[in-house]
């Protein structure tokens, strides 16, 4: 395939000419970062064309368009991104490899724009990449953070928080659109008057504001010419400072305005699957949707006279509870700016908004205190304020004085507005993210609502795009898989399918485990030039990259290493397959529990590697800054797929579905699209173990179980457990990881121990690690598997996600983008 825009000598005298223009350099004299820059410039010019022919095409057909609300986008680095998705990536490398350039090592150069904490955030980035690549129009809504996901640091095994400063070098992929700035409004007060109609009019006043900026970044489809948009809004202060501020003692208004502009797009929240709670999340997120929503009803407008049509044209997807102020924002602006009754607005919005959930966990559930809510916003807590009203008389009349059911089900109850309860109210979809998460939801969750409106719930399972993750990551199994199957694969992931005959083809295994060795190697490099550290490459890579949180138990990962350390010391000459065991991940900065368990995964790693007497059996890296550019090199190289979060607990999961396309086997519990994995490739493909969802709720329900039981009979587990608190593996602090012990054996904060079960699934890990081992001995019967799982990954892709929501959510209308000869 060859994009013809990306003629290699025109390409290379554009790189030249844009040093030249941006720098006042030749190539040689240029730094590798003004390179990446002239490179990114040279194919921004391409997309900038497909865009406008997008946007024209738009203009023309005047297709149904979704806007995807998220405060998270996590869309790792554009460049390689987006010269594989205008298939010009080939080309590109032999013009920089001509130009002296290594086409790798320039797209080091770009910062990785980490908008986003996890799977959230990630999932957004796959599904704008599939909503371009077929050919639907979208908008990506969000916020420029100043800062993203903190850079990691590891220092004597802790970690450190270090600013992202993504935009220090310009973000050559974005634009500014001045000419679409917005007022948003914070507290005040509001003010009732009436029309000549008799007609009540809220006006804000004694305000504050600022000036939303929009940059849109592009987002390439693959080989289609299609470009949509990811419009992060930037914020500015209305007045910045005036000679006329201070003639009328004006000042402290404006320096408030200013400090507000600064603050709120500062920074993003590091938390994952947490919320927090602060004053300053919520006015991001009114900051970032009466942005998007004011635009995208100017946008309407300027096509339809009509304001009642708005849900044929548009439709917003919540992307969690975060965006959910969409729904009062729009309620305003239909009503206060537009002049709409209550219910012609409430049909409108009703008919426009959707949300999908991602998670379970209650410490995740956003709840905002009336006080703060309506201080902040004090129109929108108005219109919300009603839309409870009126919740509650349907609840009443459906379950007549019923005060239980208003108890679980109001949308403000108990001094707090809750945003989930809100979205699902008011929006016409929720959906889950896997098939189980999906049934928990409708089961215990949200049973009430689903109860009654049941009509309202679907279940999305997750998908990951395969261009990024298995183009992009891993080009040698890429080429490998075209070689045997064509390529369309890259748009329409169920063919991989195709490759299941391959499964016992002795020359394909050979084949496929080769590459992986290949990749082992790139990764062994990675680490020995990140870590220090020598790992061999024909150990079984036994990884576990997400975020840290107690219930994805990294704890019972590393509990278990020291287990098997403990088994080779005590057996020197037992039968034993070297392991790397890999781990990468970022805990919230102030989460202590997680911190704590990286300290522990760094403290093993210290006394095992430099642990002679073991021959290196046995090593444990800890990768730090894991994010989306080290991430794909790591799936590429990965045999084993660690998913072991407390079933019912992580709702779908993306990181597995990666895994399993670059041909790892998975070592997980029946948990989120786990269950899903296994089914497509079959349970003897996987290492499956552990309590059930339905077991984990129902010791749940019956107040926990007994950790001390397993701790009093189990030798093993003992031992391991004693060495986290008699200095085993941090002699001049023995004490310091009691806090990791109590939490599996002692009531922490009047709860459970061990929330996470992780002693009660102990042996039936180790037992499935066993299992690992034996299966990776038969080399014939793993690299079976290994094909078997990338063959059985086509229903991952969010392509396929993506169409399921097109079909059943949010019905668009396909885009055609031809480009001129
Ligand atoms: O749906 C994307 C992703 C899932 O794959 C993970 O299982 C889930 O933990 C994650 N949820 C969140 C929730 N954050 N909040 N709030 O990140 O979503």
């Amino acid at each position: 395939m060859y994009n013809k825009a990306f003629e290699k000598e025109s390409f290379k005298k554009e790189v030249k000419d844009n040093l030249k223009i941006l720098y006042r350099k030749t190539i040689e004299d240029a730094t590798k970062q003004q390179i990446f820059q002239a490179v990114s410039y040279a194919v921004k010019d391409v997309i900038i064309d497909q865009w406008m022919a997008t946007q024209k095409q738009i203009e023309k057909q005047d297709p149904k368009t979704v806007y995807y609300l998220s405060m998270e986008f996590l869309m790792g680095r554009a460049l390689g991104n987006s010269l594989i998705n205008e298939r010009a990536f080939t080309e590109v490398k032999e013009a920089m490899d001509e130009l002296g350039f290594d086409l790798n090592s320039i797209e080091d150069e770009e910062p990785d724009p980490a908008l986003g904490n996890g799977g959230l955030g990630r999932l957004a980035a796959c599904f704008l990449d599939s909503l371009s690549t077929m050919g639907y129009p979208a908008y990506g809504c969000g916020i420029r953070y100043r800062y993203g996901m903190f850079e990691q640091k590891i220092e004597n095994g802790y970690q450190l928080e270090v600013p992202d400063m993504w935009l220090k070098n310009g973000n050559p992929f974005e634009m500014k659109r001045p000419e679409y700035a917005t007022e948003i409004r914070f507290g005040g007060t509001i003010r009732v008057e009436r029309d000549c109609q008799g007609r009540e009019k809220f006006i804000q006043e004694n305000y504050q504001s600022v000036n939303a900026i929009p940059y849109d970044i592009p987002i390439v489809g693959y080989g289609n010419n299609v470009v949509n948009a990811l419009r992060i809004w930037d914020a500015e202060a209305i007045n910045t400072f005036q000679l006329d501020s201070f003639d009328k003692g004006d000042y402290n208004k404006a320096v408030e305005q200013q400090n507000l502009a600064q603050t709120i797009v500062e920074v993003l929240y590091p938390n994952d699957n947490h919320n927090a709670g602060k004053e300053l999340r919520l006015k991001q997120q009114y900051f970032f949707i009466s942005a998007s929503l004011q635009r995208a009803v100017a946008k309407f407008k300027e096509k339809h006279d009509d304001i009642h049509r708005l849900p044929e044209k548009v439709v917003f997807q919540l992307n969690d509870t975060h965006p959910t102020v969409a729904i009062p924002e729009l309620m305003r602006i239909l009503m206060d700016e537009e002049g709409l009754t209550w219910n012609e607005a409430w049909d409108i919005t009703t008919r426009a908004c959707a949300y999908t959930n991602h998670t379970i966990m209650s410490e995740a559930l956003e709840k905002w205190p009336i006080e703060l809510f309506s201080r902040l916003l004090p129109r929108i807590y108005q219109i919300v304020e009603e839309i409870n009203r009126r919740f509650l008389i349907e609840v009443d009349r459906r379950y007549p004085c019923n005060q239980e059911k208003v108890k679980k089900m109001a949308i403000i109850y108990d001094g707090q507005v809750k945003m989930a309860h809100l979205a699902i109210v008011s929006g016409f979809s929720v959906n889950g993210v896997a098939r189980l998460h999906t049934e928990i939801l409708k089961n215990q969750e949200l049973k009430d609502f689903y109860e009654m409106m049941p009509q309202k719930f679907n279940n999305k399972t997750n998908g990951i795009t395969q261009r990024r993750f298995l183009l992009h990551g891993n080009p040698m199994l890429a080429d490998w898989v075209t070689d045997h199957i064509g390529n369309d694969w890259i748009t329409d992931l169920s063919q991989i399918r195709k490759l299941a005959i391959y499964a016992d083809d002795k020359k394909a295994q050979q084949e496929v485990m080769n590459i992986k060795y290949q990749n082992k190697l790139r990764l062994a490099k990675y680490i020995r030039e990140h870590n220090g550290i020598e790992v061999d490459p024909r150990s079984i890579f036994d990884v576990q990259v997400k975020r840290l949180h107690e219930y994805k138990r990294q704890l019972l990962n590393i509990l278990h290493v020291m287990h098997l350390y403990n088994q080779l010391k005590e057996h020197p000459d037992m039968e034993f397959y070297p392991r790397t065991f890999i781990f990468g991940a970022k805990a919230a900065a102030g989460y202590r529990t997680a911190k704590l368990t990286i300290k522990l995964i760094n403290a093993v790693a210290d006394v095992i590697n430099n642990d002679k007497n073991i021959g290196g059996r046995i090593k444990v890296v800890f990768i730090e800054n894991y994010r989306v550019s080290n991430a794909e090199m790591i799936f590429a190289a990965s045999d084993v797929s660690e998913q072991i979060s407390t079933a019912s607990k992580e709702a779908s999961g993306t990181g597995n579905m990666k895994f399993m396309l670059n041909g790892a086997l998975t070592l997980g519990t029946m948990d989120g699209a786990n269950v899903e994995i296994v089914e497509e490739v079959g349970e003897e493909h996987a290492f499956i173990f552990g309590l059930s969802a339905d077991e984990v709720i129902r010791f749940e329900n019956q107040g926990g179980y007994n950790p001390m039981d397993i701790f009093n009979n189990d030798q093993d587990i003992r031992k391991v457990l004693m060495q986290l608190i008699n200095g085993y593996y941090s002699p001049r602090d023995p004490e310091l990881f009691r806090d990791l012990y109590d939490s599996l054996l002692n009531s922490r904060n009047c709860g459970r121990p061990d929330t996470y079960f992780i002693l009660k699934d102990f042996k039936a890990y180790a037992e499935a690690q066993k299992r690992v081992e034996w299966a990776y001995r038969n080399e014939e019967g793993w690299a079976r598997s290994s094909i078997l799982n990338i063959a059985g990954a086509g229903k991952f892709s969010s392509d396929r996600t993506i169409q399921e929501y097109i079909d059943e959510i949010w019905h668009l209308d396909k885009i055609r983008v031809e480009m001129p000869e």
